[in-house]
């Protein structure tokens, strides 16, 4: 059977928690453990060794016909190995230009940390906005605090869905959902906790539990 569009995978997707990997290892791990999206992230590796990491990670998340790979920020790179999208910055390229060089039913997702960011994105044709950071993280050192408020700003801005981010831990998954956000990224929480994937699934469990969002 046809594969369907990575827009459409991402829109029944009912793993709530969006993953990161910066290895194949780990990225294998987080599916075998349910993580249904995962991003690859990773800011200091050059572009040979990242589209090595990139080809092997699609070869795992392949193995599952429901999951997904998105690449951060390195476009070139991910049209060339097929990924499932990308996810750019207010700081990376320009979105619109992202949307309309991308292919046919690729993911789009664009950060934005205001209503107007947001806006602006679901304009240019993003298909998710990733909003943050929620919570203080030493994840990322430039990340500013949007809080609570902040991302139900943005969520009730636009009507494309949500992904939080940003010091998201077990225990604040209920109110950072209660937004109305669709998914929850995830980086400490899960990859730095003594059993990464114990952590995922407890975290997969917690939103289950969770009343459902339909935005997507
Ligand atoms: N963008 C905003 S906050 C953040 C990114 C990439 C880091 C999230 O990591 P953590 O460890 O889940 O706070
Ligand atoms: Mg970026």
């Amino acid at each position: 059977m046809k594969r369907p569009a990575p827009r459409d995978l991402l829109r029944r997707t009912r793993a709530r928690i969006y993953c990161f990997a910066d290895t194949p290892a780990l990225c294998r791990l987080l599916l075998d453990a349910g993580a249904r999206i995962i991003q690859l992230r990773h800011k200091t590796a050059g572009d040979e060794e990242f589209r090595t990491i990139a080809r092997e990670m699609l070869d795992r998340v392949r193995a599952f016909e429901d999951a997904l790979l998105i690449v951060n920020d390195r476009v070139e790179i991910a049209w060339e190995i097929g990924a499932d999208g990308v996810h750019v910055g207010q700081k990376d390229l320009d979105a619109g230009e992202v949307v309309r060089r991308a292919p046919p039913g690729m993911i789009v997702g664009v950060s934005a940390r205001t209503p107007e960011e947001a806006r602006r994105a679901e304009a240019a044709g993003a298909t998710y906005i990733g909003a943050g950071s929620v919570f203080p993280t030493g994840t990322k050192s430039d990340a500013r605090v949007i809080g609570l408020e902040g991302l139900r700003r943005v969520v009730t801005a636009v009507s494309l869905p949500v992904v939080a981010i940003g010091g998201i831990t077990e225990a604040s998954l209920r109110e950072v959902f209660a937004t109305g956000a669709r998914f929850c990224a995830v980086i400490s929480a899960v990859n730095q906790a003594p059993d990464p994937a114990t952590a995922l699934q407890r975290m997969l469990a917690a939103c289950e539990h969770l009343p459902a969002d339909e935005r997507a």
